[in-house]
């Protein structure tokens, strides 16, 4: 009953339409038919089976008898239980344990995939293949897998196991091999280890530069790129993070920077700016977090100088970059006085005040005035308005994030200017792309809006990888691959970007519309997509879509608000007019972005006749440009996992593990290879294993001849297999009938032989 892992078969899933496993499960309705998987088959041979228990866990055990429905159930510790035999889900023989491609289980159901992974796990072989995927489990600790010596064994091939050296070889021989352009796409959800596998495949591209080449120093870029893009959340330490200037949950940080800044400044540079401690700055003191625990700040601020002065940012460029993190913590402070009825405020003069406008190096009065009024323009005439406490509050963020912002772009921009110089370009690279994965929460945003919207596109650009690269192998075979169906996430795509009618157009016509809310916004989708099957109105403000990876709930709350991009031409034209030379640039740099041809709706935003469009034009904007990019690479996907929301080594949580494989995928590319025709044996191979059973002789003994006589034999179906030029391609479960027969004729011959032994003894 033993089938090797080369056979790369699913022999027992002989009912894809059967009802899938109890599992824990996130939302339930779509996702259940995917695991098309087999229960009763275990059950009729006594194998080994999984049940689930009620507390969630699947438990190993042995079926020790059947009738009708139900079974009798033993468990290792010797319980016994009475359980629905349909319950049960086939277990893989030990020799299966931890196989480093999960493809090669002879079972491809849940509880297999998990133990697979665990077995492996808890030995620290943290890299796991799923076909074309590589699966990286955060292993929260050293584990001895990296180094010098690794990366030498793995360029010369001694090793095999998966790994992301493996997976960063393999695209470089691709790169040579075909003269095309690689990716290497890293996503997992926060904290699974996006961006220490993305050092790692740097690390390897590094030393095969000879620890010369452009990839050293790109490696050693980034303590500038983590210092000012990442911050301590709850779930990560050291999270790739995009907002969080104004805004900080307790217990989280924002970026690290300022806290290196605050730390580690000397004080010549500390007068100079006039800093303060972190606690001092309201931006940084309303999450009552200001220390990580092993990091040291002031440390860390040298690291960060040296890595700039190795990007050749200059001494005085340096500074200006710290008196932009200086200025963006002073405008925190910054704070109004209401001064009437209707809520309208005017500026305190205080050290905040005087000391942003001389950071940024404006008058104080331009400051006051662009942080408490705003421009209008009626008709002909321009007026002033004045703004209420919670619009000035607004704008004072506003400017505060899109400093940093600009900053962030800079930095980037320096960088890549610096990598640049001297360089010869080859023409051909290998990009790799540390980003969000799918995110499903109690509370879904206007973020997880365009996160999942963002995975949704690149699980089509996986899918179709994936269907290529099974029609490749179809079509080398001689087989017709018309016949294999692959399910799309299309509709769903087609539910955001559908015009004008759907979530991404609504969303813009919404916001541009002056008595716009977000309850008005929650009408109109419900009204116009209600008959769109991925859509469904839900409460008041939400709606669920149904993703590739499940339904997620949205709560339109604040949609509008975060989608009109909140900076006023106001502040764009305070910074142009600054004598500092950053704030200038950033300015003419936002003014040159909103004079480009337009694509999206535009929005007066301002006095001057300013335009711009909403974040979720310029997100899908970004995206396309994102995607034709990656379209034009070979693509390699690694997906990481995260066992624990504890941060800590050891611990294997299997519904958190289960939801991830769900979210990024894995399964899905599972379901996907076995809704072709996953099982595949040379001819040669399946003569020898089931030629046996014939029980007419064939005249020709090729194996071809063999095979065929055995498919007729059986009365295997033709839609259920196709014969290629060296192989036989099943589809799901159809080895399953054979291997049963395989199995108990065997069976029979071995009880034969023992008791013909025993006889003679
Ligand atoms: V986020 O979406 O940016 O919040 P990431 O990027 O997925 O997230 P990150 O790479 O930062 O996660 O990993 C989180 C932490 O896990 C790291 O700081 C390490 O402490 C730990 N980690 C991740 N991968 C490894 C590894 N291969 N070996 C050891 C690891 N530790
Ligand atoms: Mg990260």
């Amino acid at each position: 009953n033993i089938i090797s892992p080369e056979d790369r078969t699913s022999s027992g899933d002989e009912d894809s339409d059967s009802v899938a496993p109890p599992v824990p499960s996130i939302s339930a309705s779509r996702r259940e038919h995917r695991w098309g998987d087999t229960t009763s088959y275990a059950a009729k041979k006594k194998l080994q089976s999984w049940f689930q228990l009620p507390n969630g866990r699947w438990e190993l055990g042995k079926i020790v008898s059947t009738s009708g429905s139900e079974s009798v159930f033993s468990l290792p510790d010797g319980k016994v239980l009475k359980v629905k035999t349909d319950r049960l889900v086939s277990a893989n023989p030990d020799i299966l344990d931890g196989v480093d491609d999960l493809m090669q289980l002879s079972y491809l159901n849940e509880p297999s995939v998990l133990y697979n992974l665990e077995y492996r796990y808890i030995r620290d072989m943290i890299y796991t293949k799923a076909g074309p995927v590589l699966v990286a489990i955060n292993p929260f600790k050293k584990v001895p897998l990296y180094g010098n010596e690794y990366i030498e064994s793995y360029k010369r091939k001694t090793i095999e196991s998966p790994h992301v050296y493996a997976i960063t070889d393999t695209a470089i021989r691709e790169m040579i091999r075909d003269e095309v352009n690689q990716s290497i796409i890293i996503s997992g959800e926060s904290g699974a280890g996006k961006t220490e596998t993305a050092k790692i495949a740097m690390q390897y591209l590094a030393a095969l530069g000879g620890g010369s080449g452009i990839e050293y120093e790109i490696l050693k870029t980034n303590p500038i790129l983590e210092a000012f893009g990442n911050a301590k959340t709850l779930r990560n330490d050291n999270s790739s993070r995009f907002s969080r200037v104004v805004q900080c949950t307790e217990g989280e940080r924002s970026y690290h920077i300022f806290y290196y800044l605050c730390a580690g400044a000397p004080s010549t540079l500390k007068g100079k700016l006039n800093l303060r401690s972190a606690s001092e700055y309201k931006y940084l003191s309303q999450s009552s977090c200001h220390s990580i625990v092993g990091v040291d700040d002031a440390e860390q601020f040298r690291i960060v100088m040296e890595a700039l002065d190795v990007v050749h940012v200059s001494k005085d460029d340096q500074e200006s970059v710290f008196a932009m993190l200086a200025a963006v913590l002073w405008l925190g402070n910054i704070s109004f006085n209401v001064i009437d009825n209707e809520n309208h405020v005017e500026v305190v003069e205080d050290e905040g005040l005087f000391t942003v406008a001389e950071l940024i190096g404006c008058g104080v009065e331009e400051l006051k005035v662009a942080l408490s009024t705003r421009k209008m323009r009626v008709g002909n005439d321009n007026i002033v308005q004045k703004l209420k406490l919670s619009q000035a509050i607004d704008t004072r963020d506003a400017l505060a994030k899109s400093i940093y912002a600009c900053l962030f772009e800079w930095l980037v921009e320096q960088i890549n200017k610096s990598l640049a110089v001297g360089k010869r370009r080859t023409g051909r690279s290998i990009s790799i792309l540390d980003i969000y994965g799918f995110e499903s929460f109690d509370r879904n945003s206007f973020e997880q809006f365009c996160i999942n919207y963002a995975n949704e596109r690149l699980q089509q650009h996986f899918n179709r990888h994936l269907f290529k690269l099974e029609q490749e192998e179809y079509i080398q075979d001689g087989i017709d691959w018309a016949k294999v169906e692959f399910e799309d996430n299309q509709d769903c795509l087609r539910l955001f970007e559908k015009k004008p009618l759907g979530l991404l157009s609504l969303l813009d016509e919404e916001s541009t519309f002056p008595n716009g809310t977000d309850l008005t916004f929650a009408n109109k989708l419900k009204q116009h997509l209600k008959s769109n099957s991925c859509f469904r109105g839900e409460r008041e403000k939400a709606f669920t879509v149904s993703h590739y990876a499940g339904e997620v709930t949205y709560d339109t709350s604040g949609f509008l608000e975060k989608n009109r991009d909140l900076l006023h031409m106001d502040s764009i034209q305070l910074m142009s007019s600054c004598s500092c030379h950053l704030p200038q640039k950033f300015a003419a740099n936002m003014l040159a972005q909103s004079e480009k041809p337009v694509v999206g709706p535009l929005y007066k935003s301002g006095g001057a006749d300013s335009q711009k469009l909403s974040v979720a034009t310029k997100f899908k904007g970004q995206l396309f440009q994102l995607m034709q990019r990656l379209e034009n690479t070979t693509p390699h996907f690694i997906r990481c996992i995260k066992p624990n929301n504890l941060q800590s080594a050891g611990l294997y949580e299997q519904e958190l593990v289960l939801q991830q494989l769900r979210c990024c995928g894995v399964l899905e590319v599972v379901r996907i290879s076995r809704s072709g025709f996953p099982t595949r044996m040379s001819h040669q191979k399946f003569a020898r294993r089931y030629g046996f059973l014939l029980s007419e002789s064939v005249t020709s003994q090729d194996p071809l001849s063999v095979s065929v006589a055995i498919l007729h034999q059986f009365n295997i179906l033709p839609e259920m297999y196709q014969v290629g030029y060296t192989k036989l391609f099943f589809r799901t479960g159809q080895i399953g009938v054979l291997e049963d027969t395989r199995n108990r004729t065997l069976h029979g011959v071995l009880r034969v032989q023992s008791c013909f032994r025993g006889h003679q003894a």
